[in-house]
């Protein structure tokens, strides 16, 4: 089994922000988390870092409003998680408000290297996380859609519903990938953390890719 370049479990608490404009300098490499409200974001991040209490997973939806910030093994690699969006409660102008500080942050944050986009398998690309995904397209920014608690579903239908929408994520026209996966069975962490890897450590990953090429030539000569 394939290891992953950065070990997730070194990934502590950094801040809290109110908004977009209070997150850490725009600097090194973000890759942010989103999803409706009980997608299960938080125990995604959970399941990733193996750490059952660093972002907390709530049975009451849309409690958290505020950005949280968690760092990696290596200094300027972030893991940003969005407020969950789509709950019922919240009043539309506070909807509207986050909408567009959301379209600005993957618009204009330069250290943004990806999005996950997290979406129950029984319930997938509602309008918001279309638009989500069309935004971050728009932006140039690489998505990875998790087609979360698939656990609910037996394997057959789990590869139903992946291929449905793989199928209509080309619609996007975008670098749009989709897996799946459960934080119960801790299905599709390998594929989350290669695709984190990817984006979080570019330079050096093409650094090395580089290196590989010019020992490739030496031997060739
Ligand atoms: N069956 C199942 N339930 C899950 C899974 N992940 C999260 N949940 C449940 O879904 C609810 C919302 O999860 P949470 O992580 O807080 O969602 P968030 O609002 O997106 O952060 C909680 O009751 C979780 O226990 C999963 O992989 N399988
Ligand atoms: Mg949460």
């Amino acid at each position: 089994m394939s290891r992953s370049i950065i070990n997730y479990r070194k990934a502590a608490f950094l801040t809290s922000a109110p908004d977009i404009s209070k997150l850490p300098a725009d600097q090194g490499y973000e890759v942010a988390f989103a999803g409706r409200s009980n997608a299960g974001k938080s125990s995604s991040l959970n399941t990733l870092t193996e750490q059952t209490g660093l972002a907390r997973t709530s049975k009451t939806p849309g409690r958290t409003q505020l950005i949280n910030v968690f760092s990696l093994d290596a200094p300027d690699r972030r893991l940003v998680d969005l407020p969950g969006y789509g709950y019922a409660k919240v009043p539309l102008e506070m909807k509207l408000k986050w909408q567009r500080s959301l379209s600005e942050y993957l618009e204009k944050r330069t250290c943004l290297k990806g999005l996950v986009v997290l979406m129950d398998i029984r319930h997938p690309m509602k309008e918001l996380d279309q638009d989500l995904i069309h935004w971050a397209v728009h932006s140039q920014l690489s998505v990875l859609v998790l087609l979360t608690k698939a656990d609910k579903f037996k394997s057959g239908k789990q590869k139903g519903e992946l291929l449905k929408i793989r199928e209509a994520s080309l619609a996007f026209q975008g670098d749009v990938t989709v897996e799946l996966f459960s934080s119960l069975k801790k299905q599709g962490i390998p594929q989350l953390s290669k695709k984190l890897d990817e984006w979080l450590s570019a330079d050096e990953l093409l650094g090395d890719k580089i290196a590989d090429k010019k020992a490739e030539q030496n031997t060739n000569k």
